[in-house]
């Protein structure tokens, strides 16, 4: 007994929801930080995942761990994103219903490595025969192709993803990966043309320049050396420690002949950066490019024209890039056997630089959507169903970052519509006109902080041409600076469309953590930890799972997945279904405080409650035919 005190006082406790002071931010914090001492990263709220990145290989996603956590029931394991994994993909089997995995936490906390983990687990995992290996591999291997043009080394992050990204796995009958489809959000042009310091363009170039074959780099008129092409040392990091372009070249050019790019695709796509290279990047002297190409053409300043260059540089990396995720997509595609779709979203998470650009303003708006859904399908829904099923209930207070997203999003009032309306006036609108709409119209608002109120509100000072927002993460300073070119409100509704994809599928979360600022393992920097639970809602949450119910079904469900356990509720159920269940549960023992009748569905408290009836129904699926189990062979 008191060995098993020690161990827990050493490791901590696998699931948030069973902390005695659940409501302590100190201890969930200490669990937290003993846990992640302990090398285990990850925790669960319930059957929310908690993950922090440890920044080190720890050993935890080899095959073996595959085979540990597959078919395993979700509470009897430490926790993992593989028991995630195998949970969401049994129920999706068990219930035949479609879900998505939204992985979320700021830049660099683990969002992509625990989306490759997911896939890979599916990947290995799920029945397959000779013919789906193929489909397997392209899955795997259409990661490194899309992160070779979508990531790239940030202040950040290493391996920064730099576009959106939303997965969806698809399924046949029998629970086989069948395909997959591919949808991209907001790639970060403007990255093309320039980087700040401490940051590089996106790995494609490097690995070309490091990786690519005498032969071709001699075909696109290139030379081996970085150093000679001002756009790829604009941030003097051309060679990061962590990163092997040369071998990461290899990886993409192997993973497209999987795909199945055709030569003329790859050639294609040569040629694109041939293109890039030779007429946009490679000049040392920008300037004198830029003239030399456009000024014959038209009377153009120096100014306009290195802005015409950039803007064309920007357009074909960006076709390039979409053109790429149609490929992938037609070539993940089946459309013969899907039965079923787990979705993977991972996309940027919400970054703040010394100077922010209208991109940091999109991929933040991103993240305060995703927030939005979540406490929309969490706190917010989860307490309204339990005040409409008449389940007596203490509210759970939490932040609700709508008023946020309003002020972003907001019809003819939010800043994407000021936005908008600028653009319209071409000739008469600039940048500083947008400001001067923005700081009118939002006086006032609590979360807009204009350069004439920045002292008050927040103490810092703001340059002119600058905004401030208060997001749920944290306060950004933007720079109007190039907002004109608005490409906000298609971004808004491709956000508004994701979401409407998500909310057709039943949710998961995973939580990613950064434990510290300088990518280092074993560094858990408390204050910087604390404030991510915090923004992330994550005591909120626990509040409201601890005080709730960890599954509920609709009573007609879970009459019909059940029934064959008690002799009156089989073969057939007379009475309404909420009196089946009740006869069903009564002849099962449970006991008055292990479960809720609400007015449409049951709801029960501890997923252990559940384990029992699920091992049941186990057994005596075997037993079908026989009529109903008894008591004493189900082990109840
Ligand atoms: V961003 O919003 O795209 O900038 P992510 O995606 O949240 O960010 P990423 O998954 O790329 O972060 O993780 C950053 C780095 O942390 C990785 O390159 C790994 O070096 C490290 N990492 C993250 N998760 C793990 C892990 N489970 N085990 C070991 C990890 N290292
Ligand atoms: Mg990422």
């Amino acid at each position: 007994m008191e060995g098993s005190l020690t161990a827990r006082d050493r490791v901590g406790i696998q699931d948030f929801v069973l902390l005695d002071a659940y409501t302590s931010e100190t201890a969930f914090m200490d669990n937290l930080r003993k846990r992640f001492n302990e090398n285990l990263i990850y925790t669960y709220i319930g059957t929310l995942l908690v993950s922090v990145n440890p920044y080190k290989e720890l050993g935890i996603y080899t095959k073996k761990q595959m085979d540990i956590y597959m078919g395993v029931n979700f509470f009897e394991l430490p926790p993992h994103i593989f028991a995630l994994a195998d949970n969401v993909y049994r129920t999706m089997i068990s219930e035949t219903s479609n879900h998505f995995i939204l992985i979320s936490g700021e830049s660099g906390a683990g969002k992509t490595e625990a989306s490759k983990k997911v896939l890979q687990f599916y990947a290995v995992c799920c029945p397959s025969t000779r013919l789906l290996d193929n489909v397997r591999d392209r899955l795997l291997l259409s990661n490194p192709v899309l992160e070779a043009f979508g990531n790239a080394k940030t202040l950040k992050n290493d391996n920064s993803s730099r576009f959106g990204k939303y997965m969806d796995i698809q399924f046949d009958h029998q629970g086989a990966a069948v395909g997959g489809h591919v949808l991209s959000y907001l790639l970060e042009k403007s990255r093309v043309v320039h980087q700040n310091h401490g940051e590089r363009n996106f790995h494609i170039f490097y690995q070309l320049v490091e990786g690519g074959e005498d032969e071709l780099l001699r075909w696109l008129g290139l030379e081996r050396n970085c150093q000679n092409y001002r756009f790829l040392i604009q941030g003097e990091c051309a060679k990061v420690s962590s990163i092997n372009d040369k071998s990461d070249w290899k990886t993409v050019q192997k993973a497209l002949i999987i795909i199945e790019f055709s030569e003329k695709d790859i050639e294609r796509w040569n040629t694109f950066f041939c293109f890039l290279f030779l007429h946009f990047l490679c000049f040392r002297n920008p300037c004198l490019c830029s003239i030399y190409h456009f000024q014959v053409l038209s009377p153009f300043t120096a100014e306009h024209a290195k802005y015409a260059r950039d803007a064309l540089a920007k357009a074909i990396y960006g076709r390039t890039f979409s053109w790429l995720v149609c490929m992938v997509t037609w070539n993940l595609q089946n459309l013969l056997f899907i039965k079923t779709v787990i979705g993977l979203l991972d996309i940027y998470g919400f970054e703040v630089f010394d100077m922010n650009s209208f991109e940091q303003f999109c991929i933040n708006f991103c993240n305060e959507k995703l927030q939005q859904l979540f406490i929309q399908l969490t706190l917010k829904s989860e307490q309204e169903e339990y005040e409409m099923e008449g389940i007596e209930w203490e509210p759970v207070p939490y932040f609700n970052n709508k008023i946020i997203c309003d002020l972003v999003e907001e019809k003819h009032r939010g800043i994407i519509s000021i936005l908008d309306e600028e653009c319209l006036r071409p000739g008469e609108a600039t940048d500083f006109t947008f400001l001067e709409k923005l700081e009118e119209k939002m006086c006032g608002h609590p979360h807009f902080v204009t350069h004439k109120l920045a002292d008050q509100k927040t103490r810092k000072t703001l340059e002119r041409g600058e905004f401030r927002l208060l997001h749920y993460a944290g306060e950004v300073t933007y720079s109007v600076a190039g907002k004109l070119f608005n490409v906000a409100t298609q971004f808004k509704s491709s956000l508004a469309g994701l979401t409407e994809i998500l909310m057709t599928k039943e949710p998961w979360y995973v939580r990613c953590l950064k434990p510290n600022h300088c990518k280092q393992p074993d560094r858990f920097d408390d204050v910087m930890v604390r404030h991510q639970v915090k923004y992330l809602g994550l005591m909120e949450h626990l509040r409201v799972r601890r005080a709730g119910f960890a599954y509920r079904r609709r009573y007609e469900v879970f009459l019909k997945r059940y029934k064959a356990l008690c002799p009156d509720t089989w073969p057939h159920w007379k009475g309404t279904p909420a009196e089946g269940v009740q006869r069903l549960i009564k002849h099962l023992g449970y006991k008055p405080d292990e479960y809720k009748m609400g007015r449409t569905k049951i709801f029960i408290r501890h997923p252990r409650t559940l384990f029992a009836i699920e091992d049941a129904f186990e057994i005596c699926k075997h037993e079908l035919g026989k009529g109903p189990v008894t008591s004493d062979k189900r082990g109840l």
